[in-house]
């Protein structure tokens, strides 16, 4: 399929390592991606679903010890260990090719390797990057063919140029004890073994979108950010765009596929989604950012998505997508998760396979007593999705009218806030945290800092990752204004008080406003708040001015509580912390003190 000879010389090598009996070029076919099916099929790694019903769609078991990202055996393998910074796991490059080398070696054996290239982005765009990687799963093939670019023209892009990552995976004996996720960011390449898991083996998404990207962004001007993006149309039919970041399990692609509360619809607003997960944000020649989605699908959690909480991700997985790990409804071979709008299915097998029995559903329990496991997911095309952006595969990306960084804390953070400035928002970005309800009864929350939800994705110093993004906020002369949400506080007796999911509008709303300069906003000493009656709550059962007065306090006690948790953090980050983001830090305690 090519003649470059980075490419073969490579592939050469590394099947001298692993073995496999045969070596086959993944080309982006439906012909082949059916030939392949059919095998996982006959092998049961896959099993084919209800056509009718769920058309081209399969149901995929992982290893019961293989269900998430492993953070703990993730690494960062940069010369020093100093460039890696004390945020990452660090091996040295030379040790940790030894160790890996080992584990690799035969271990294709009796088994196929697999080349899939791949571009991440729409091939040929200024903003993408090309992708090789080899795997001995059939699985790992069908859900690159969704959620990349895959194929022969992505050769012809890279034509005879050594500029690709090099991806090599096995899952090998998914021997947990000898899982490693590692990345050498200064060889452009990702070694994955004994784990066939999405996010440690899909290589093209953490591994390379997030981990190698944000390297080589900051060596080359860009960023590679853990953030989805969504366009609000207005009846005018003038679409903004907003990217923004959350930690995982915070709503991220509810809020990227978004259906606007009747109000809003009514009168004619739209929500697009561009991507639900990561955004390669670039300066544009008119100074301001543009981002991209360098992903072609979702690999998205399904349990808990329905026709309320995401209509249009649930629409979504109706045709060609790949379930991992949900329960199988044995009376029609259709998919169910908690959280699902049908009933608990009678006769099930639960997500490892076993017969499943919902009276003995268990709450505090739920790996090993629910049908689906917790994270299982589903991986579908983006072109599947209701409201897709007619932008999503505009190669230039769309430009940013905002940013917002999102956290799920029960008291400290407000409804939404505003930041002062460029540096500002990098510091609100740097201070992200959420809060886990840790599952002994009467725990309270145990805060996890995750500045711009990327703690476990920047490829590099977690200090440097901070200077980069003051450095593109100096290059961008005309930058987004940057916001802080929290959907998640609550009140005296721990329930929610917003209501979240499609009513967020109304917060991107003053958001957007805010931008056109079209509404005031008190000054706190975090920053811009909204005046109570500047959110629209009309049509909201039960919320009042006085909620939305709750919403958006600033408690001054649980701030500065807050400010010796991130001094902490700071100090852990070490010597390359910004010496801007101190002074944020001291602004920020001398306001609350005043
Ligand atoms: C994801 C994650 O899977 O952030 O997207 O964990
Ligand atoms: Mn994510």
């Amino acid at each position: 399929m090519t003649n470059n000879k980075y490419v073969l010389d490579w592939i050469k090598s590394m099947a001298e390592l692993v073995q496999p009996d045969g070596i086959e070029w993944i080309d982006g076919s439906e012909e082949q991606a059916q030939k392949l099916r059919d095998i996982a099929c006959s092998t049961g790694e896959l099993f084919k679903l209800n056509e009718k019903e769920y058309p081209n769609c399969y149901l995929h078991r992982t290893a019961v010890n293989d269900v998430a990202r492993v953070e703990d055996r993730t690494f960062i393998c940069t010369r020093t260990k100093e460039d890696a910074g004390a945020i990452n796991n660090w091996m040295d490059p030379k040790e940790c090719y030894a160790k890996l080398t080992k584990l690799f070696r035969g271990s294709y054996k009796g088994r196929t390797m697999y080349v899939i290239p791949y571009s991440m982005g729409v091939v040929g765009s200024e903003f993408s990057k090309i992708g090789i990687e080899l795997t001995d799963s059939i699985y790992v093939v069908l859900n690159m063919l969704i959620m990349t670019r895959v194929g022969t023209d992505v050769l012809a892009a890279l034509g005879d140029s050594p500029d690709f990552v090099k991806g090599l995976h096995s899952k090998a004996n998914c021997d947990k004890e000898n899982r490693y996720i590692c990345h050498f960011p200064e060889d452009n390449t990702i070694w994955s073994v004994n784990s066939g898991y999405g996010g440690n083996v899909l290589l093209g998404k953490k591994c390379f979108a997030l981990r190698i990207a944000s390297y080589l962004g900051r060596k080359e001007g860009w960023m590679a950010e853990h953030m989805l993006i969504l366009g609000l149309e207005a009846p005018n039919g003038e679409t903004k765009y907003i990217a923004a970041a959350f930690p995982s399990a915070c709503g991220k692609t509810n809020l990227a596929m978004l259906i606007p509360p009747e109000v809003y619809k009514k009168a004619g607003y739209k929500v697009w989604t561009v991507g639900d997960d990561i955004a390669w944000i670039r300066v544009g020649k008119d100074g301001r950012l543009y981002a991209m989605n360098p992903e072609n699908g979702f690999f998205g959690v399904a349990p808990g998505t329905n026709s309320h909480s995401n209509y249009n991700a649930l629409m979504t997985t109706k045709k060609n997508c790949i379930f991992t790990n949900v329960g199988l409804n044995l009376d029609d071979n259709t998919v169910w998760w908690e959280g699902m709008d049908t009933p608990a299915p009678a006769n099930a097998l639960n997500w490892k396979g076993e017969k499943w029995d919902a009276s003995k559903y268990d709450k505090a329990d739920k790996v090993n007593t629910s049908c689906a496991h917790p994270n299982s997911r589903f991986t579908a095309m983006a072109t599947n999705c209701p409201c897709i952006s007619p932008e999503f595969n505009n190669p230039k990306g769309v430009p940013l009218t905002a940013i917002i960084f999102g956290g799920r804390r029960a008291k400290t953070a407000p409804l939404v806030y505003e930041s002062r400035s460029w540096q500002h928002g990098t510091f609100v970005g740097s201070i992200m945290a959420s809060e886990t309800t840790a599952a002994a009864a009467g725990a309270v929350g145990v805060v996890r800092r995750d500045p711009m939800a990327m703690r476990p994705f920047v490829g590099y110093n977690m200090g440097d990752y901070f200077a980069h993004w003051l450095e593109m906020g100096k290059k961008t002369a005309n930058p987004p204004k940057i916001f802080h949400v929290n959907w998640f506080r609550t009140d005296a007796e721990g329930h929610f008080i917003w209501p979240g999911f499609g009513d967020n509008m109304r917060v991107l709303m003053w958001i957007l406003a805010r931008c056109a300069g079209k509404v005031d906003a008190v000054e706190t000493p975090i920053g811009y708040v909204p005046k109570p009656e500047d959110i629209n709550i009309e049509g909201l059962d039960g919320v009042t001015l006085d909620t939305m007065r709750e919403l958006l306090t600033v408690d001054r006690e649980s701030w500065l509580t807050d400010v010796e948790n991130i001094k902490e953090f700071y100090q852990l980050v070490g010597d390359r912390m910004p010496r801007e983001l101190y002074d944020e830090l001291a602004t920020l305690e001398a306001n609350l003190k005043k």
